[in-house]
């Protein structure tokens, strides 16, 4: 099954090296149309290594052929509204990605209005259509033996390079990853091996992580494993799994975080979930305990709770919201989540901080958490007070709450710290405000 290339491997790494060179002496001569853009980008061809620094920019159109890594104290800079494409492979074992390394960097700068985006190649636009975008730290993680990060064949990997993560550096940083769309990505190796649409391991906090999102998935949309990163701004479409993953003693803030599903979908995994957090597989007290420490999040389901197939034990269902279990910790304070089956499905006994949260459920809103007084379960969707709770019009104004809704002006930060201080629940600032989704094209 396994396909061994490191020949063929470093062998494209100078060919890379070759192409790109030979590209700057032609840009007239192999044009390709972008899309709704009146430009037109030269194709670069990468794979292998980058070893050095480099800059990516919206006058070409990447094409990564099998996996990337940036390493060797490389920085790999992208410049706003540059397209990178991964490159189809029928073996998903060879799918192609983007990994930056312990010792690589990532500069990814984009804009509202002209965001980076990695996405499949044409023929390949559905979940899984590539691999996906991976970085890699030297922040804390949980476990006692050398991870290497999921869906990646260590085996596969070239001379020289390292995809192992975690460090003790708690500030250590990747670089700056700003207005990044990751659509069709989710290789699955095989079962708990897959790549997602960004995959983090042992990412630390001095790494700025803002307006990114995940565009149909195959696996999560933003699974971390270890690390303290802190972000801001990160939008989850229709990703088969997870929405938000942790795991391996993740330990950083998040707020303003926005995740829908099609109901359309196919989910393959046996627990969908909006968030899924684990210490480790075990339940085991290794620490630091994974405790993800999380505001102003609008989880979105469908509204009876299921999707057009799933691997759940009636074919269609998805499974909760949030599932925090496995002896994690957590701090969820100031969300809406509704549209799973279950609402809260809490599956540890370990400290969490759980306030000023709106649920509902489609068959029961908490399981496992005693919700104090700070908490509503809605008795509908409709009571929540959005806009809009249901339809394909999440990038606009439906999200947004009711100006006349308890939840324009229901949150709270007594006692918390890291946050932005605002005045209303859930990701979005009340009708007739500001609206972060909506900024540009960013969004898709
Ligand atoms: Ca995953
Ligand atoms: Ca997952
Ligand atoms: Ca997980
Ligand atoms: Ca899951």
């Amino acid at each position: 099954m396994k396909k061994f290339k490191f020949k063929n491997v470093l062998g494209v790494t100078s060919l890379a090296v070759a192409s790109v060179a030979a590209v700057s002496c032609s840009q007239n001569d192999e044009v390709v149309p972008m899309g709704d853009n009146t430009r037109a980008a030269t194709v670069v061809n990468v794979s292998g290594i980058i070893d050095a620094n480099t800059s990516w920019n919206a006058a070409n159109e990447y094409h990564l052929n099998g996996k990337v890594y940036v390493t060797n104290g490389a920085t790999l800079s992208i410049g706003a509204g540059t397209k990178i494409v991964g490159k189809y492979n029928a073996d998903p074992a060879e799918a192609s990605a983007l990994i930056i390394t312990r010792n690589g960097k990532i500069n990814a700068v984009g804009t509202a209005s002209s965001p980076i985006v990695m996405t499949a190649e044409a023929n390949h636009q559905t979940p899984g259509g590539w691999g996906g975008f991976v970085v890699l730290g030297n922040a804390p993680i949980n476990q006692t033996e050398t991870q290497y990060i999921e869906g990646i064949e260590v085996g596969s990997v070239p001379a020289g390079v390292d995809v192992s993560y975690g460090g003790n550096v708690s500030n250590d940083n990747s670089g700056t990853i700003q207005y990044v769309r990751v659509e069709y990505a989710g290789a699955n190796v095989s079962q708990d091996n897959e790549l997602n649409s960004f995959t983090f391991g042992g990412v630390g906090s001095g790494t700025t992580f803002d307006h990114c999102q995940a565009y149909y998935g195959e696996d999560d949309a933003f699974e971390f494993f270890g690390g303290t990163i802190n972000a801001k701004y990160l939008v989850s479409t229709s990703t088969h799994d997870d929405a938000f993953d942790f795991d391996f003693g993740f330990t950083g803030t998040l707020q303003f975080l926005v995740a829908t599903v099609d109901a359309k979908s196919t989910f393959y995994t046996k627990d969908p979930n909006g968030i899924e957090c684990d210490n480790d597989k075990s339940g085991s007290q290794l620490t630091p305990f994974t405790h993800p420490k999380i505001s102003n999040l609008t989880i979105v389901g469908t509204s009876n709770g299921k999707v057009a197939e799933s691997a759940m034990d009636d074919k269609v269902s998805m499974k909760s919201a949030a599932n925090f279990r496995r002896n994690c910790k957590f701090t969820l304070v100031n969300s809406i989540l509704y549209g799973y089956p279950t609402g809260i499905l809490c599956e540890t006994t370990n400290d969490h901080i759980f306030k000023n949260n709106v649920v509902n459920g489609v068959n029961s809103t908490f399981s496992g958490i005693a919700a104090d007084a700070s908490n509503t379960a809605a008795a509908s969707v409709t009571a929540i007070g959005l806009t809009l709770p249901w339809g394909t019009a999440y990038r606009g104004a439906a999200l947004q709450p009711k100006t006349t809704s308890s939840i324009a002006t229901g949150a709270s930060f007594t006692g918390l710290s890291g946050f932005t201080s605002v005045e209303y629940q859930g990701a979005l600032a009340p009708a007739g405000q500001t609206n972060w989704l909506a900024e540009g094209t960013w969004v898709k």
